[in-house]
């Protein structure tokens, strides 16, 4: 596709335009999918789950051991299941589920989905349909099948996305809700929700985030009167669509468009803005594949998709500097944001100095960053700001070692030397313990 006819002049002047960029993001990234109605839906499987062998009662059991997200009933013991190899929901994870931040209104990513609502019903007069309570609980499926993301993508792995069983995964992306609608009969669709995966530990990566998918599928008379072809025409709506968005909540702002690649649509982009003296991506989007259309009974037409991190935006909109915030129930940080204000700047309440611990190892074959991050937050939860490779090499004898930089920081408080030195220590023993490699 010609670059040039994707080019706008747009109020928020894109500083650059489809420029081939490899860049960070690992591929898994787009594999996703979703699940409800369909067969081995949640809701079937769940409670066939919940029904089975009597419940033992486990003594750690938190106080909200049983949920339920849009009519589907979540049980602890079905999800976080430790002596099970084909889960790896850990309680951190199963904590989260239920708390849908962008269900409140007063909360920043309450008032920036509303904001979009409110963009897309000014644009679009109310035609787009709004979904913000479908189970996180899907299928492989849904999460990844129909979506067509291949079987030996990263994505899949037990190392990216949290596994319920070897058919059942949280969420890794709101498109794994996209099929099932498209057969629903949805032509124009927006579905926000918290999605899940096993990541990398920094200020603008946490392992629940929340996206919001939009969809619009176009019959031929819409791109047949514009004299460009079916692809180019909704390329073109698509980023009309998203810049005008942008310009929407943020007025003048940096950004560019960089060509990527996802499973589920060709051409794809990814748009980034500029934010803390770096470029942030904070959306994936593509013309739909064909096939996904021709399995919704959609031969004729063609549709544009888009996922937006909701968090990424909303760090830009009201300058909150690190994503663990959005968790916070600190008052300090609760009590500045309320509905409909756009316009918020988050003040920081505290600004504590960050403590550093290095660890150096020799790892296994099986060793991952991924997993190295999950024993950190484990154990020292939302107090770890961030996880960085800081040296590796291999020795004559193939030994492979790494050095970890781990930043403790509480964006709530100050932590003790003592409390640091335990959290370390703690940490250091779980890596030899589950990780399989040799501390240095
Ligand atoms: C996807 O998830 C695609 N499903 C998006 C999509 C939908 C593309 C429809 C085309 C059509 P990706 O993995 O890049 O793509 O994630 C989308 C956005 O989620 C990213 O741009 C980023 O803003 C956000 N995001 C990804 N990982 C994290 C994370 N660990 N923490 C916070 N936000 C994240
Ligand atoms: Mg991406």
């Amino acid at each position: 596709m010609a670059a040039a006819s994707l080019v706008h002049s747009s109020l928020c002047r894109p500083s650059s335009f489809l420029h081939q960029q490899y860049h960070h993001h690992r591929f898994r990234t787009f594999a996703l999918s979703i699940p409800f109605p369909s067969s081995g839906s949640p809701a079937s499987l769940f409670s066939s789950l919940s029904s089975g062998s009597p419940q033992k009662k486990s003594r750690w059991a938190p106080v909200a051991a049983v949920l339920e997200v849009g009519g589907v009933k979540i049980v602890k013991e079905d999800v976080v299941r430790e002596d099970d190899p084909t889960n790896n929901v850990p309680d951190t994870i199963f904590s989260k589920l239920g708390l849908q931040l962008h269900r409140r209104d007063n909360h920043p990513l309450g008032i920036l989905k509303n904001a979009i609502y409110e963009y897309f019903d000014t644009n679009y007069s109310g035609k787009f349909v709004k979904f913000d309570n479908l189970s996180p609980i899907v299928s492989t499926k849904e999460n990844f099948d129909d979506v067509l993301v291949p079987a030996d993508h990263v994505s899949r792995s037990y190392n990216d996305t949290y596994y319920v069983n070897a058919n059942t995964v949280l969420r890794c992306h709101t498109s794994a809700h996209q099929v099932e609608l498209l057969r629903q009969g949805h032509n124009q669709f927006l579905v926000t929700g918290d999605v899940y995966r096993r990541d990398s530990i920094d200020a603008t990566h946490y392992p629940v985030f929340h996206q919001m998918e939009g969809v619009r599928v176009f019959s031929p008379d819409e791109w047949q009167a514009s004299g460009l072809d079916a692809t180019s025409y909704a390329a073109m709506d698509l980023k009309k669509s998203l810049e005008g968005l942008a310009c929407h909540l943020f007025g003048d702002v940096e950004m560019r468009w960089v060509d990527t690649y996802f499973p589920f649509t060709n051409p794809s982009f990814e748009l980034e803005i500029y934010f803390q003296e770096k470029w942030m991506e904070v959306l994936g989007c593509g013309v739909t594949e064909q096939e996904i259309l021709k399995r919704s009974d959609r031969m004729d037409n063609v549709a544009w998709a888009f996922g937006l991190g909701l968090e990424r935006l909303a760090m830009v909109l009201f300058e909150i500097p690190d994503i663990r915030l959005f968790w916070s129930t600190d008052e300090r940080f609760t009590s500045q944001f309320s509905e409909g204000q756009l316009g918020a700047k988050f003040k920081p309440f505290s600004k504590f100095p960050p403590c550093y611990k290095d660890v150096s190892f020799w790892i296994s074959d099986s060793f991952t960053e991924n997993n190295l991050c999950e024993v950190v937050r484990g154990i020292a939860g939302d107090l770890v700001e961030e996880v960085q490779l800081i040296d590796n090499f291999t020795n004559k004898k193939g030994m492979t070692s790494h050095c970890y930089r781990i930043a403790y920081r509480s964006t709530e408080r100050s932590l003790t030397d003592e409390e640091i030195n335990q959290l370390q220590w703690n940490v250091r023993e779980a890596m030899q313990s589950k990780l399989n490699v040799v501390l240095r």
